[in-house]
């Protein structure tokens, strides 16, 4: 019997808090993005991650800013490039939890390529996209999920085309975890996002988070949210698409959750040792 056996051992407990940086955001009051950081906080204290466990990635937005105001490891990368390096940094340290965070601009326009294949590969990484319908950092010019019609700086006469369907996006590529949240509804927010984190494979959290300077869209977004019901299979990939296709009314919950069998990734094929010089002497003349 050692000492260190009669000294009782006081379990680190975290709360909410302990999850911030000192750091405070500058985002507007208001500002649909800070429900989603306070719904990731509550997730991370009811699975009492380890900071030390933990790497937040993002792109250019003001919902990539969201790393710098958590304790975890975290990068703030380019404009739409949140996912490959989520994705190196998931291959390199699988141990880590990883999250990928940022914003409609940065997911469906100029990072657009990247999500499909993050989702068909089921990489272990939880993404959550802050959709608020706009280009908030650069003052408000249209994004890939405006409206059709809508006036912005970039779109005077109105945008001439239809918004695109994130979620079918990701249920298309193969996502095995899909859900949407509102930033009104933290709670259930906090619970999709648990989810999506305990989740084996690629998860996508679409949160809807208005940009109250730029596109304020509490009041329409309210009207239009409505629950999935609990009749609805999320195993059901067809009826899950029905969802993710539904423009006139926003669906919340858990849109598809693949079976068991089909949520972990697949393991990697088994791997030769890199012979240098073989490969080399392919580039000799
Ligand atoms: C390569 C590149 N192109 C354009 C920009 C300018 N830019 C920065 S953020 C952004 C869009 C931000 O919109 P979104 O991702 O929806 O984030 P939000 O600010 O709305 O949260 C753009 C176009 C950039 N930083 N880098
Ligand atoms: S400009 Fe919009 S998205 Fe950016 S912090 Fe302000 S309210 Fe949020
Ligand atoms: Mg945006």
């Amino acid at each position: 019997m050692t000492i260190n056996e009669h000294i009782p051992v006081t379990p680190v407990v975290r709360k909410p808090a302990d999850y911030r940086t000192d750091l405070k955001p500058i985002w507007c009051p208001g500002c649909g993005d800070f429900a989603v950081l306070a719904a990731i906080q509550q997730a991370l204290t009811t699975m009492q991650i380890d900071p030390k466990d933990l790497a937040i990635v993002s792109g250019i937005g003001c919902s990539s800013r969201l790393p710098g105001f958590l304790k975890a490891y975290g990068m703030h990368t380019v404009h739409g490039r949140a996912m490959p390096a989520a994705i190196g940094l998931k291959l390199a340290r699988p141990d880590l939890t990883v999250m990928a965070v940022g914003g409609d601009g940065d997911f469906f326009s100029i990072g657009i390529g990247h999500l499909p294949h993050a989702a068909r590969r089921n990489l272990n990484i939880t993404c959550i996209v802050m959709d608020n319908e706009i280009y908030g950092l650069t003052k408000g010019q249209t994004s890939p999920t405006s409206p059709h019609g809508h006036v912005t700086k970039s779109t005077p006469e109105g945008n001439p085309a239809c918004p695109l369907h994130p979620l079918a996006i990701a249920l298309a590529g193969g996502a095995t975890y899909v859900a949407r949240g509102f930033s009104s509804q933290p709670k259930q927010l906090g619970e999709l996002i648990r989810k999506g984190m305990e989740h084996p494979g690629f998860a996508f959290i679409h949160t809807m988070s208005p940009c109250v300077t730029f596109y304020d869209t509490y009041k329409l977004y309210k009207e239009k949210v409505y629950s999935i019901p609990d009749t609805h299979d999320p195993t059901d990939r067809s009826a899950a698409m029905h969802y993710a296709m539904e423009r006139d009314r926003l669906p919340l919950g858990l849109i598809y959750h693949a079976a068991a069998e089909c949520s972990a990734a697949p393991p990697p094929p088994p791997q030769k040792a890199f012979d240098t010089a073989a490969y080399l002497s392919r580039y000799q003349a």
